[in-house]
């Protein structure tokens, strides 16, 4: 019995073992396998990055998506901003990696900081929402010691970005002598109002750019005065054109090793935007402007371009039309493009098939004179039901059209959280905000959005770890009122 029971469990030993190996094969064999299909991956790699010429640049990264760093890293801001135009840039530069460092004045900083304050005694949203992504150190640029710190830091960065008042930074000490002297790599660049002429030496505010660039001209209602419009366009639209200049200002340094002065216009900023009425302007002389509904009502056209209330700006006629519920919500209301090649879809949904095949409507050319009365007829239509039921029926065609959303429903679109183009921070003084976050998306630089911060919140840390100030030098630089609020400081509370 135990000769039998020993033979059985070495019969059975013998199996397991036979097992074990033929496990640890199968295994090898899957390993073996696996390198080589790693190996044929990495040899496919090599031989993407052989086939396409390297230009200089290193091999394709191996890393998954988004998790090489992000464009920008690397590059350091000495941001001398403030209120719109130049954070606006700089916030950007910062969504995208960089390390921006800014300058402001001790004990008052950027007077944006107090002005349209909701939560008393805490930085204003006007700040918080044009600042994130940024440290803040302060330091009195006019003091000896602030000098001196400044200028470590224009030595220590690349880019230095401003939006002083004309002359501002000359009268700091801060020339473009001075400091391409003093790092030939960095670049200055600066938001003005003008560009040099009769105007350079005036200080400009958003509005002032919007009437200049030539947009208040051509926005409103013909029979009302110039508007201008709530988009900051003079102010952000001329801060993304900086950010613009400075990325290719980068770009060129990596050849030519030195730095350039990269200056936008406020002016030159807008008028870009509003190329399309410049547009206009030169059509004028060829004869009317026959997509705008003053040629339909026959109206004669003057010497410049004039106000087309909503008529839109291209080639599509369009207006804003009512919806349901627009006697007491302001914003009940749709953009409708009448589209030339959606023309069928459109008579048919607003119930005149008729208008297909009738010469005084079936072309372009015939609905010119005639905008007024279609709109005011599909108007009735949309008027029989909710902006977005209007958007899911045409949509379902391929109507353009667009509701005119609110900045409450804005505030409270999902998909626009989801996105990142709206995120919620977290503050440490006045807590939770909302903020705009990078409209521009990349698929290997991720953004995180980051609060704003305090005034001086970073002075020390950036004095000592990034200029390498000693903590003996970090005393006398305190001492010398470079950093720290005069005796009576100035009131941030702006009217
Ligand atoms: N330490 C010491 N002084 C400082 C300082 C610091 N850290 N930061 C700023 N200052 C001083 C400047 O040196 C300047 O002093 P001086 O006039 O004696 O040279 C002073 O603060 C005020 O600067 P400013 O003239 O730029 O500011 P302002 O409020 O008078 O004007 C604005 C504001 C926006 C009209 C003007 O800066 C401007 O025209 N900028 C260019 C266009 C622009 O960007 N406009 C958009 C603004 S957003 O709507």
């Amino acid at each position: 019995m135990a000769t039998r029971k020993a033979k059985k469990a070495k019969s059975k030993t013998k199996a397991a073992k036979a097992k074990a190996k033929a496990t640890t094969k199968a295994a090898a064999k899957k390993t073996a396998k696996k390198v080589v299909k790693l190996k044929s991956k990495a040899r496919a790699r090599k031989a993407v990055a052989k086939a396409v010429p390297a230009n200089g640049l290193p091999k394709p990264s191996a890393r998954p998506w988004g998790q090489d760093g992000k464009a920008l890293d690397g590059v350091k801001v000495l941001d001398f901003t403030h209120v719109q135009s130049g954070p606006t840039c700089t916030q950007l530069l910062g969504y995208m990696g960089a390390d921006c460092i800014k300058v402001e004045r001790p004990g008052v900083g950027d007077i944006t900081r107090g002005q349209l304050r909701d939560v008393k005694g805490q930085d204003s949203l006007y700040f918080t929402m044009l600042n994130g992504n940024k440290r803040s150190i302060t330091i009195d640029s006019k003091n000896p010691k602030g000098k001196e710190i400044l200028e470590r830091l224009i030595k220590h960065c690349d880019v230095l970005v401003e939006n002083f008042a004309p002359g501002a930074l000359d009268r700091m000490g801060l020339t473009w002598d001075y400091i391409h002297k003093t790092n030939p790599r960095m670049i200055v660049a600066s938001v003005k109002g003008f560009g040099p002429g009769p105007y350079e030496d005036c200080k400009v505010y958003e509005n002032v750019a919007q009437c200049a660039g030539g947009t208040a001209s051509t926005t409103g209602f013909r029979d009302g005065p110039p508007l201008v419009t709530g988009a900051q366009i003079g102010d952000s639209g001329t801060g993304l054109h900086l950010a613009f200049g400075i990325v290719c200002a980068l770009h060129q340094r990596q050849r030519t090793g030195r730095g350039q002065k990269v200056l936008c216009a406020m002016q030159d900023g807008v008028l870009n935007l509003a190329r399309v009425k410049l547009r206009d302007q030169q059509r004028l002389a060829h004869g009317p402007l026959t997509e705008y509904s003053q040629y339909g009502e026959g109206i004669p056209f003057g010497k410049a371009v004039p106000r087309a209330g909503n008529d839109s700006g291209g080639g599509q006629p369009g207006w804003i039309l009512k919806c349901k519920g627009w006697e007491t919500d302001p914003d009940a209301y749709i953009y409708f493009i009448t589209q030339a090649p959606v023309w069928g879809p459109i008579c048919d949904l607003i119930g005149k098939p008729e208008w297909k095949t009738d010469p005084d409507y079936a072309t372009p050319p015939a609905r010119l004179p005639r905008l007024r009365h279609i709109f005011d007829t599909i108007e009735e239509w949309t008027k029989t039901m909710t902006k977005f039921e209007v958007m899911e029926k045409c949509n379902a065609v391929d109507i353009p059209v667009g509701p005119i959303l609110s900045m409450k429903e804005i505030a409270e679109e999902p998909s626009l959280r989801d996105t990142g183009t709206v995120v919620e921070v977290d503050h440490p003084g006045r807590g939770k905000y909302l903020t705009v976050g990078n409209p521009v998306k990349m698929s290997d630089s991720i953004t995180e959005v980051k609060r704003s911060p305090v005034l001086g919140e970073h002075t020390e840390e950036i004095l000592t770890k990034v200029l390498g100030y000693s903590a003996k030098e970090l005393e006398e630089i305190k001492a010398s009122g470079a950093i720290t609020a005069p005796e009576k400081p100035a009131k941030a509370e702006a009217a």
